[in-house]
């Protein structure tokens, strides 16, 4: 008995997470050549889908490279914004929180303006859902309940 309700309570905790791995995905920004100069980076982000949640990782040897989160305007000319807001681990994660437009440049040199090291991406939503959830946590929560029904429907007819 003890066996069982163990197994139930497994299947149940991977019902809950199972839903948040499968939606969340990992952008290595510019693939195998990583974050660096003379890489098309509008090429590689315009057959991409970005979501809120999804992460961006941006590798390059520590001290070539750097990477700043800008504005438009910054982006459009390359303007670098003070050494202390810059991300420089050479493994730089950026999870997106917010919908919308974000921008990202290296200030190292002349690595944006003659490089062209800039990436810009559109966040979507976190729910691709046609009909306009009321919020996504709610949606969220209600995809995992649905999910966890049905893996008990199915535990009750095993057992
Ligand atoms: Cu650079």
């Amino acid at each position: 008995m003890a066996s069982k309700q163990l197994f139930i309570i497994i299947l149940a905790a991977i019902a809950v997470v199972l839903p948040t791995l499968a939606m969340a995905t990992e952008f290595m920004v510019g693939d195998d050549s990583g974050w660096t100069i003379k890489f098309d980076y509008q090429a590689w982000a315009k057959d991409k889908e970005f979501h809120v949640g999804d992460k961006l990782v941006f590798k390059y040897p520590t001290g070539v490279h750097n990477v700043f989160k800008v504005n438009g305007t910054s982006f459009k000319d390359c303007v670098v914004p003070p050494a202390n807001q810059a991300l420089t681990t050479g493994n730089d994660v950026i999870t997106l929180a917010t919908p919308g437009n974000k921008w990202y440049l290296c200030g190292i040199a002349k690595h944006c303006a003659d490089g062209g090291q800039k990436l810009a991406i559109t966040v979507l939503p976190e729910s691709t859902a046609p009909a306009p959830a009321p919020t996504d946590s709610a949606n969220g929560i209600a995809v995992s309940g649905l999910v966890v029904a049905a893996m008990f429907a199915v535990v009750m007819v095993i057992v």
